[in-house]
């Protein structure tokens, strides 16, 4: 079992389609105004308008920048892109303030005293890459080559994670799935044969039901399912939010459902014996396409709502109503599988209840429900292969997390390094992720940090985990440099472009340009045999029948379009062992766990604390945009929600600074209290990113608080390695 299912493997390797759309200009490229300005010695006049896709977060809209008189001005949607649809969330608009950002990395670093202590030496990029080769030639000697993990997020990571195959390292793993979506995308491969993907499958613009668990769009401003959404709210769609905070997308809701947090796979197991004792399910679709049906059945008839009561603190009158409500608009409800998914350590199980009760709606390849996806294949560089790793992937020694995992482990690869086992870890590059932020329990991280003969972090700004580097290497902003091709899976296929708009401000490079001369270094350079960039792309793009040049101009390139559902004759083939929707996992009966999800008690607070809650707001992307000076002005720091009832017990009022204190003693820095009636009174909520810590973002430093610093515990997840994070506890500290 494989994150990436075979049939997507299949396809991403096959044969390519030959693009239908037609060229349309989208105005002239103009690349390096400033510097063509210093060569002619006149003032660039006008305005360029210059496609290339965001950055600001993962969803990568297509956006067009315009260059007013050589500055850059604005960017807008590309109206030709259908993510953005020609519209842009807040952070996209603001990405003008990651170029001008005046806490920005210029030049490469070396470390001068102790890790953290973020006292750098200035040095060229040939002195950088010199010291870097010769530790890595070093660690290879001493250990071999698979003693390099990589930490990656991004499409930028590309072109290092291609150096690092080379290297001869299978180390790699990104935060985006053992801290993100991975117990959805397992619990779906597991149930379906496919995962739900992103940019998800999810059809909420067609959807009559929706049904949102946690999923806090609006505020999770991924800009395709906004837009969807706001056209489902105006159309008058039935929604329902189950969520112990009122969110925004909770105001927009016929039924709000403040469920005590970790109990949803109660509801969940309910809704599901509702769905099949009362005869609501879509009859005709489980007989077609699933199998397990009547283990099913057995499983759930002791989930009543009269037992779900006292678990979740939802009304037996409202979880039935709810469950009705759902059935009366099959076949197009939609009980939306969530993203962010890693929350109590029994997550792929409630995935695993989010992907039956889809099956029993008959949501799968359904007008309104789960649609289908393709992509327009761009064949990948005709590479020379990787050299084989003579030992096994550190992150999940001897398959320790049997299910999902293919993309690798964050907290294995961190594992690894601090025990040594099963071989040491002596290097870490760290590509485009925060590690400190990110991961659960800094201190281990931290801890691991000090096993390392090498650290090399290449960032924009100089993040936390820059500040534990031996080598920061300063990358351009994505509106600076070109990038990977993104083709993803959709329901329309197409494939963008990412193209500098304007230079880097100082001595900045691009992703590929380092990789490309670090390979140099290692005696690795037949891994790289394109000239330029240019050239790269250029290549993939005409084994694919297009041309940079076209694309450079359009930005975007939509393939043909596709049947989505059953309505258009798609006709979905299930890649499980039944060949159908395993209602009962064949797989999991298998590997010795409950084939067919069972309800698991959470551990509740100690009196006098709070289970601490996060997630996102609309004009920030996790730790990434506190300094950028556009978005630190609308949002500036993150508030603390607290239940209004539970605040006026302790005499606060919304506007008071407070600190948090986790169950272990760690405190966080001072935070603003929100008192709300918004949320429930066994929990707290902030949005995560907040709390700085590194002296040199001037722009964020001790601004808020961060929930990474409180979270010290986590619960992992026996199927797959995500690492669960709502299991931690807070009280409140009034000195401040
Ligand atoms: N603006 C902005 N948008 C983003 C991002 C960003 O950084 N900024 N990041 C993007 C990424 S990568 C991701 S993965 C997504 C994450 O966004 P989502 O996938 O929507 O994340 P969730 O964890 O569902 O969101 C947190 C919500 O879950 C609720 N919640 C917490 N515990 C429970 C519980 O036990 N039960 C229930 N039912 N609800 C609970 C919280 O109150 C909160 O409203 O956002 C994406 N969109
Ligand atoms: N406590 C806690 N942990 C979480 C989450 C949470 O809500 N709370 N969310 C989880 C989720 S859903 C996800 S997806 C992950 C996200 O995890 P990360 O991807 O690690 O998120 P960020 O904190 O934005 O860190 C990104 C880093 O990349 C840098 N960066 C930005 N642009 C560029 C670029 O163009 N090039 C390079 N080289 N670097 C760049 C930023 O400056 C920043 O240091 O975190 C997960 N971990
Ligand atoms: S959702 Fe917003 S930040 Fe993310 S890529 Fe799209 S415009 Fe950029
Ligand atoms: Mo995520």
């Amino acid at each position: 079992m494989t994150y990436l299912s075979r049939r997507r493997f299949l396809k991403i390797s096959g044969a390519s389609i030959i693009a239908t759309a037609a060229l349309s200009s989208a105005g002239g490229v103009v690349k390096g105004a400033k510097k063509l300005e210093e060569k002619t010695g006149k003032k660039i006049k006008g305005i360029q308008k210059i496609p290339t896709y965001c950055s600001m977060c993962f969803w990568k809209c297509s956006a067009i920048a315009y260059v007013k008189n050589g500055e850059l001005w604005k960017i807008v949607g590309n109206p030709e892109d259908p993510l953005s649809n020609g519209r842009l969330c807040p952070r996209g608009t603001g990405g003008v303030g990651a170029h001008y950002d005046p806490d920005r990395l210029k030049a490469p670093l070396i470390r001068k005293n102790e890790r953290g202590e973020e006292k750098w030496v200035q040095v060229t990029w040939d002195e950088a890459f010199e010291y870097i080769a010769s530790k890595m030639n070093k660690i290879k000697k001493d250990y071999g080559p698979e003693s390099i993990g990589f930490f990656s997020h991004g499409i930028g990571g590309g072109f290092f994670k291609h150096l690092l195959k080379a290297y001869g390292t299978r180390n790699i793993a990104a935060p985006s799935f053992d801290q993100c979506l991975g117990p959805r995308d397992t619990a779906f491969e597991i149930t379906y044969g496919d995962v739900i993907g992103g940019p998800e499958r999810t059809d909420i613009e067609n959807a009559k039901c929706i049904v949102l668990f946690g999923s806090h769009i609006g505020e999770n401003m991924h800009n395709t399912q906004v837009q969807e959404f706001a056209k489902a709210v105006e159309r008058g769609a039935s929604i329902i939010v189950v969520d112990p905070r009122m969110s925004t997308a909770a105001t927009k809701a016929k039924y709000y459902l403040p469920i005590k947090p970790g109990t949803d796979l109660a509801l969940l197991l309910t809704w599901i014996n509702i769905l099949i004792s009362e005869d609501l399910y879509d009859k005709d679709y489980v007989k077609k396409y699933t199998f397990g049906f009547e283990q099913l059945k057995a499983e759930v008839s002791k989930y009543t709502p009269e037992w779900a009561y006292p678990v979740t603190g939802i009304e037996p009158e409202l979880i039935r109503k709810t469950a009705h409500e759902i059935a009366r608009f099959i076949p197009s409800a939609l009980v939306h599988p969530g993203r962010h998914s890693v929350w109590y350590g029994d997550d792929t199980q409630r995935g695993r209840a989010l992907a039956i009760i889809n099956a029993l709606i008959g949501s799968w390849g359904r007008k309104g429900g789960l649609t289908n996806q393709d992509v327009f294949d761009i064949p990948s560089y005709p590479y020379p292969p990787y050299p084989e790793p003579k030992r096994q992937r550190a992150d999940n020694p001897d398959k320790k997390y049997p299910f999902g995992g293919a993309e690798g482990y964050t907290t294995g690869l961190r594992e690894a390094t601090l025990t040594g086992k099963p071989y040491p870890i002596k290097g870490w590059f760290v590509y485009g992720t925060n590690l400190l932020y990110s991961l659960p329990n800094t201190e281990e991280t931290i801890k691991a940090i000090q096993n390392l003969d090498l650290l090399v972090v290449i960032d924009v700004i100089p993040s936390e985990i820059a500040g534990y580097a031996d080598v920061v290497l300063p990358e351009a902003v994505y509106l600076e440099r070109y990038d990977e091709l993104f083709a993803p899976y959709f329901k329309q296929p197409f494939v963008s472009i990412r193209q500098p708009v304007v230079d880097p401000p100082n001595d900045q490079k691009p992703g590929w340009w380092m990789a490309k001369q670090l390979s140099e270094k290692l005696g690795l350079q037949k891994y790289f045999p394109w000239k330029n960039i240019e050239e790269y792309l250029d290549t993939r793009l005409k084994s694919a029948g297009l041309s940079l040049a076209e694309i450079k101009k359009k930005g975007v390139i939509k393939g043909p379009e596709i049947p989505l559902n059953l309505e258009e004759g798609f006709e979905p083939e299930f890649e499980t062992p039944t060949g159908k929707i395993e209602l009962y996992s064949t797989v999991l009966a298998e590997k010795g766990f409950d084939p067919i999800p069972k309800f698991t008690k959470h551990k509740d607070p100690p009196a006098g604390y709070f289970r601490l809650l996060f997630g996102r707001a609309p004009m920030h992307s996790f730790s990434r945009t506190q300094t950028n000076r556009l978005l630190d002005n609308v949002m500036n720091e993150n508030e603390v929600w607290i239940n209004a009832d539970v605040a006026k017990k302790y005499g606060l009022n919304s506007g008071d600074y407070i600190k948090l204190k986790n169950q272990d003693g760690v405190l966080s820095n001072k935070v603003k209290v929100k008192s709300t009636e918004r949320i429930r009174t066994d929990c707290v909520y902030i949005v995560h990113g907040f709390g700085h810590n590194s002296r040199m973002l001037k722009g964020a430093y001790l601004k808020g608080a961060s929930d990474s610093q409180l979270i010290t515990k986590y619960k992992i997840d026996p199927l797959m390695g995500g690492t669960g994070m709502n299991v931690n506890f807070v009280t409140f500290e009034m000195e401040v």
